[in-house]
């Protein structure tokens, strides 16, 4: 794709939208000037028991700490509930859409507020008190919005756990923080099938001594095994509980939540997000990115265990006052029409998925889209993974007709919201370019020495100085949290991402530049899948990589040698398979498992892995230097027996 196709901000949109092109300008200058200035009047954004009087306190260097807005004091439910109650109690904060079509409900602000009070109560009786962490494994059902609004509200830290993990899974997450309450269901529902989530926590508490009380939602109905004394059911704890509850009054710099994400060694990381700032984030970043307007239908496909679904389906929205729509289900359950048909039934107006997504239902052709009208919808956005500019084009043409701006957010769990990403009303955007950093971020390339480049050029992808959205620290490990994204460019905050930077100074994001895989939008450490295949009894190493995948963006590549005197067979190929989709959970299922009798290393004994990928990418040709290592013989058996 060109760097010059420039699809210009439309002046229906810039006609209304809340930051034109001058604005845009107006506003990377005056957050660059004063930070202190911009976002002290940013913070007023959400409600504030104790507004704050110091802004800024931020350091990346030394014991890297992270304070805005330091002295504030409030509550995230307050700002997401209480506050609209006056002005919209009867608006439709939430509009639920069940897996199956026939089955959906609308939750208005009022309606919300009582539910969040009725469930805070019982959390309280729990012993829940301010810093505890609670855990929620869910389905997208209303409660899990509930649930964590709830915790918000008495000051408990929440954890999420995307339902689709397995029970090690969960367990370790718990076990990490120490959660003392799980918040969970009998099943949940996606595509026509049940996920058996109880069982799944049953499990999984048999190793998390840290849990006392166990909170179940009724969802499917199923009979599930109640432990007496530990085991709750949801409506039994919350009904005759008040629809008033005292929000509990939090520091700005209090947790708000951990959400566990995958990084390039070791097990998964606690992220943590603290209230002031994160909120301030969300809905900066909410109201702008989707130029949302009072009233509008907003709809964001993510899981609510991702932190997509964090920022963009519950705190962003919410603080926003918004109607923001959650799907239980999937893109082509019932049909490949779903999205299309959902938009129409709600009349959705902004509507933000993933580029897998779009992936996936280009392949059924335009016909599944064309059949609905999809009037309503005013702008698109994408997010997760680079979007290639064929994907992109399709959206914009096939699902938008040329009428919606697309919105390609840049943004990690670490970065609590979106950093580059054209606004609508303000920034052409070109297919495949996440355009413009927001006013307030400040991204640079450096190459591998940390040399800052220049112009248009490509490089690793830093963040200069923090914005009030950015993770603080790794749960329980700051020096963890230092050394992951601090140290390899000390003064920067590390992304993990590489990024090109063209002639008229737009983003393009190539992709994680370390052992991080991005499958369908899902970020999976390499070293998790290893650790996982290596603790199989036949395995004596492993090593994982990612390779192009049409659909998923990335598939995961396993090469993996096998103990003296057992068989490589197709049978043993499904186990293992299988054997790291009940470690880890589906979505880290292996797409290419290759027989290796040894994996290229080097005479320090460290794999190479370049040439792994260059080999899992059908790029054979090009392996590059191969003098380093130890048994060069290696390379040639593993380009020979290539699978796929
Ligand atoms: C929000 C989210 C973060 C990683 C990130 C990058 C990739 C996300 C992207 C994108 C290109 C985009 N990524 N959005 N790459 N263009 N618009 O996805 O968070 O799950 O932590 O993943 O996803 O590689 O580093 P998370």
């Amino acid at each position: 794709m060109s760097d010059d196709q420039l699809i210009a901000v439309k002046p229906a949109i810039a006609a209304t939208a809340h930051v034109t092109v001058e604005q845009h300008a107006a506003m990377t200058q005056a957050a660059a000037a004063d930070p202190e200035a911009f976002w002290g009047k940013e913070a007023g954004r959400v409600a504030w028991i104790k507004p704050p009087t110091r802004i800024k306190n931020t350091s990346f260097t030394g014991d890297v700490s992270i304070r805005w807005f330091e002295d504030g004091e409030l509550n995230a439910s307050v700002s997401c509930l209480d506050r609209h109650l006056a002005t919209r109690g009867d608006q439709v904060a939430i509009i639920w859409e069940g897996d199956n079509p026939a089955s959906d409900a609308k939750v208005t602000y009022k309606d919300l507020h009582a539910r969040v009070c009725r469930l805070a109560n019982a959390l309280r009786e729990l012993g829940v008190k301010k810093g505890d962490r609670v855990c929620i494994y869910l389905p997208m059902i209303v409660e899990a919005a509930v649930a964590m609004l709830a915790c918000a509200r008495v000051g408990a830290i929440h954890s999420i756990v995307f339902g689709g993990f397995s029970p090690d899974s969960l367990a370790s997450r718990i076990q990490d923080s120490e959660c003392s309450v799980l918040i969970t269901a009998d099943e949940g529902r996606r595509g026509g099938r049940t996920v058996a989530l109880k069982t799944n926590a049953d499990e999984a508490l048999r190793t998390c001594p840290s849990i006392r009380a166990v909170v179940v939602v009724k969802n499917t109905g199923a009979a599930v095994p109640m432990q007496a004394g530990r085991d709750h059911w949801y409506d039994e704890i919350t009904t005759g509980q008040p629809a008033q509850c005292a929000p509990e009054p939090m520091n700005a710099e209090d947790p708000l939540f951990i959400l566990y994400t995958s990084g390039s060694t070791g097990k998964p990381k606690g992220v943590l997000h603290t209230t002031g700032g994160y909120l301030v984030w969300a809905s900066y970043t909410h109201e702008l990115v989707f130029d949302y307007k009072p009233g509008e239908i907003y709809w964001c496909t993510a899981d609510i265990g991702w932190v997509t679904g964090h920022t963009y389906i519950v705190y962003g929205p919410l603080a926003n006052g918004a109607t923001t729509l959650m799907f239980e289900g999937v893109p082509n359950y019932p049909s490949v029409s779903r999205f299309w048909e959902v938009v129409d039934k709600h009349q959705v107006n902004i509507f933000y998925t993933a580029p897998t997504a779009i992936r996936a239902l280009m392949r059924d052709g335009e016909g599944p889209v064309t059949k609905t009208s999809r009037k309503s919808l005013r702008i698109l956005g994408s997010v997760g993974e680079p979007i290639n500019p064929e994907a992109w084009l399709w959206y914009y043409r096939v699902v938008g007709e040329e009428r919606c701006p697309i919105v390609d957010t840049w943004w990690q769990t670490e970065t609590g919201g979106i950093l580059i990403s054209p606004l609508p009303g303000a920034v052409a955007q070109k297919p495949g370019s996440a355009t413009l950093p927001l006013p307030g971020v400040m991204p640079a390339l450096v190459d591998a020495e940390g040399n800052r480049l220049e112009g248009a050029t490509e490089g690793n992808l830093v963040i200069l100085d923090s914005w009030p959205g950015q993770a603080r620290t790794v749960y329980g490990d700051h020096e963890r949290f230092i050394q992951t994204y601090f140290s390899t460019f000390p003064g920067t905050y590390f992304t993990g991402d590489g990024a090109r930077r063209d002639a008229d100074g737009y983003w393009w994001i190539t992709g994680r530049v370390d052992d991080v895989i991005n499958v369908s939008g899902h970020r999976m450490g390499t070293a998790e899948i290893e650790s996982a295949l290596v603790a199989h009894p036949k395995v004596a190493e492993a090593a994982v990589v990612g390779m192009p995948h049409d659909l998923k963006g990335q598939g995961i590549y396993c090469y993996v040698t096998l103990k003296t005197g057992e068989e490589p067979t197709e049978a043993l190929r499904k186990e293992l398979v299988a054997w790291v989709r009940k470690e880890i959970g589906p979505i880290a299922a292996p797409d290419a498992i290759q027989w290796a009798p040894g994996l290229p290393k080097t005479r320090s004994g460290k794999i190479m892995r370049r040439i792994l990928r260059k080999i899992a990418a059908n790029e054979t040709e090009a392996l590059g230097d191969t003098s380093t290592l130890a048994d060069p013989g290696v390379v040639q058996e593993l380009v020979a027996n290539r699978v796929g």
